[in-house]
């Protein structure tokens, strides 16, 4: 499902101040082909141009480009998905309104969780908090250890996230993810492109194919 394993969140909240194409022109050239748009806060009028000219960006480039929690906005641009949390619209809800072929994902901290969400037609679950991290207010840690169990018992990809670092993205393939999700190890450094190619490099290794696994 996913092109490369490394699933970039675009966060302006984590972005330094810089503007989230720019930030989207680095991810792309580090090599990175699965992108989200994570924003919480900036009125709908002034998301969606910004959103556009990503989710055409990330067409012309061949990249997986996936809206978080706005059904909407995912729904008007043609998104390749959309992504909700336990608190946005339940996914069983975005199922029924998605076109046939966009890509649901859910954000799940437990095994419960992640059941429901399967049932509920999550096409891939995401598990966290696997380290701590300090993006996410309140996060719940649920280390490695459910990724582990998770995987093999659910037969859904799972993307990891949550404190995924160039030091620990490895061990995150190793525990059996399809793909680990970043925001602050992309975003938050001071050349987002460098630190894209790198994760990529990690995650990558030998033996390993095109894709992580
Ligand atoms: N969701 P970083 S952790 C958005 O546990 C988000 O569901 C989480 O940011 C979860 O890569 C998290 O900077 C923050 O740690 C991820």
């Amino acid at each position: 499902m996913f092109p490369t394993p490394l699933y970039v969140i675009l966060d302006r909240a984590a972005a330094r101040g810089r503007e989230l194409p720019a930030l989207l022109e680095a991810v792309l050239a580090g090599g990175g082909r699965v992108v989200q748009l994570r924003e919480k806060t900036m009125p709908m009028a002034e998301l969606f141009p910004l959103a556009r000219t990503l989710r055409e960006r990330c067409r012309r480039a061949g990249a997986l480009f996936i809206v978080n929690d706005r059904a909407d906005l995912a729904l008007a641009l043609e998104a390749d998905g959309l992504h909700v949390g336990q608190e946005d619209l339940p996914a069983a809800a975005a199922r029924r309104i998605l076109r046939p072929g966009m890509i649901l994902g859910v954000s799940t901290h437990d095994e419960p969780q992640a059941r429901r969400a399967r049932e509920d037609g999550a096409d891939y679950i995401a598990v966290g908090s696997i380290f701590p991290t300090g993006t996410k207010a309140g996060f719940q840690l649920v280390g490695l250890d459910l990724l582990r169990e998770l995987r093999p018992r659910l037969g859904v990809p799972v993307v990891a996230i949550g404190g995924i670092t160039e030091a620990n993205a490895a061990q995150v393939m190793e525990a059996g993810a399809d793909a680990a999700a970043v925001i602050s190890a992309v975003c938050g450094t001071p050349d987002p492109r460098e630190a894209t190619a790198r994760l990529l490099e990690v995650m990558r290794r030998p033996g390993r194919g095109p894709d992580g696994r």
